[in-house]
């Protein structure tokens, strides 16, 4: 195809000074930070689903967007290829180094299984030559389990063993397309996972299937020889009025219920986060503490809206502290930063797209060099270290080596009158350490 984005070239690095706005002022990809370049500490992903297949189009309203390829009276294949080669044209110009897709954003729908599964290995075929051409690699991929009418009660939980035995059989595809595109992760989001009434379910029921399907899953990714990572992406609802994958916690529990836990890490997505009444950094605390985190889907909500808006990062101060508990927990390792993101429906220039990214990819690059900042001077965890220093004395160790019951606490407690003056948490000056770094950091 043509040139699709004309108009705009290769998305250069201008420096913080910079005023214009598609250029970089803080991704310089080859910068060096602590031991890695900033492009290997964020391994930056464009998401084939919202950014080219998806139209623009809201509950209330048809799609507004300037996507050729979305037309339906195009041969399907040919729109497959319209869309793949302007989405390699979008990402090798924003000059990141992956991509993420869905079977079905890529590959048309339409005719037998057998059909289907045939289309989707020749996209992958043209794909992996797009992907020689550019050197852009993908970071994960994932089935579409939630789009077709068939999958409307779930599709491991679905009540119907023919649908499970349909979602198996795509993703089995999937997972194996992903492996040939040498994918560093395989993505689950269970978005019909779940239910909308109880007075319908049988909950135990859906739960053993789903914990069936992910074992099936691990099984065929060792069969195939796939070394990516599997990532379950939490969500509490939407579309389904409760998700089993509610948050990472919830996750956690399930994954460790079917054993699962050294197999399946998490993909938290910033927004998802927000919606089951977390913070972006509490979900990545609580997976690097459980030994799941895995990725990021690094769009954000709107403070008023309580669904799933998938916008643009565009501040650096909200991101900060879960960037920082990324960088505390040794950073990522399959994982990467990808933008699941939409652009606004009245968002409707091409040069759109490159507006939302390069200023979403600039707050993050913005956001990690001062949490990393932070991390390397210790500015926090030197207080850190002083709160729980008791811990570290001999009667702190004893107690959590399990070597004191609660009889011995209390005999030591009365013998010496044990009544410890509280500490002052310095929440404050913490929250003005944290904005002095955003004000210097350059
Ligand atoms: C939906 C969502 C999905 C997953 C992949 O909320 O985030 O795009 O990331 O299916
Ligand atoms: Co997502």
């Amino acid at each position: 195809m043509a040139e699709f984005f004309h108009g705009v070239d290769e998305i250069t690095f201008g420096g913080p000074e910079s005023d214009n706005p598609l250029q970089y002022r803080w991704y310089d990809k080859d910068r060096v930070v602590g031991d890695k370049t900033l492009a290997e500490h964020l391994r930056l992903a464009v998401c084939y689903w919202h950014s080219f297949n998806w139209p623009g189009n809201d509950v209330f309203g048809d799609g507004t967007f300037d996507r050729p390829w979305l037309d339906p009276s195009l041969d399907p294949m040919d729109a497959a290829r319209m869309k793949m080669a302007a989405a390699f044209e979008f990402v090798e110009k924003l000059g990141v180094p992956f991509f993420s897709f869905h079977d079905h954003d890529m590959c048309p729908y339409g005719g037998t299984f057998a059909e289907e599964t045939a289309a989707l290995h020749t996209l992958t075929d043209e794909a992996m030559a797009h992907m020689e051409r550019t050197g852009i690699r993908l970071l994960w991929g994932t089935a579409r389990l939630f789009h077709h009418p068939r999958y409307m009660a779930g599709a491991a939980t679905n009540p119907d063993p023919e649908v499970f035995a349909r979602a198996a059989a795509q993703v089995a595809n999937c997972l194996d397309v992903t492996h040939r595109m040498g994918g560093a992760n395989y993505v689950l989001w269970g978005g019909r996972e779940g239910y909308e009434t109880l007075l319908n379910t049988d909950l135990p029921r859906e739960m053993d299937q789903f914990g069936r399907f992910l074992s099936m899953v691990v099984e065929h990714k060792h069969a195939i020889g796939f070394e990516g990572t599997l990532l379950i992406e939490p969500k509490p609802q939407e579309p389904t009025k409760h998700q089993y994958d509610y948050d990472t916690a919830t996750v956690f529990g399930f994954l460790q219920k079917y054993g699962l836990e050294n197999e399946i890490k998490v993909n938290i997505e910033v927004n998802h986060a927000t919606l089951s009444g977390h913070d972006f950094a509490h979900e990545v605390a609580v997976a690097q503490s459980l030994g799941i985190f895995g990725s990021v889907d690094a769009n954000r909500g709107d403070d008023r809206l309580g669904w799933d808006t998938d916008q643009f990062p565009n501040s650096v101060d909200s991101l900060v502290p879960a960037v920082y508990e990324i960088i505390r927990g040794g950073g990522f390792d399959t994982g990467g930063f990808m933008f699941d993101t939409k652009l606004r429906r009245m968002s409707i220039d091409r040069s759109d797209l490159f507006h939302g990214h390069v200023g979403g990819i600039d707050t993050l690059a913005k956001a990690f060099l001062v949490a990393h900042a932070m991390h390397e001077d210790r500015a926090l965890e030197d207080l850190r270290d002083a709160r729980y220093a008791g811990w570290s004395d001999p009667d702190g160790r004893a107690i959590l080596a399990g070597e004191r019951s609660l009889d011995d606490l209390r005999a030591r407690v009365t013998a010496d009158n044990l009544d410890p003056a509280p500490v002052s948490g310095a929440q404050e000056a913490l929250e003005t350490v944290v904005n002095r770094y955003i004000e210097r950091v350059r």
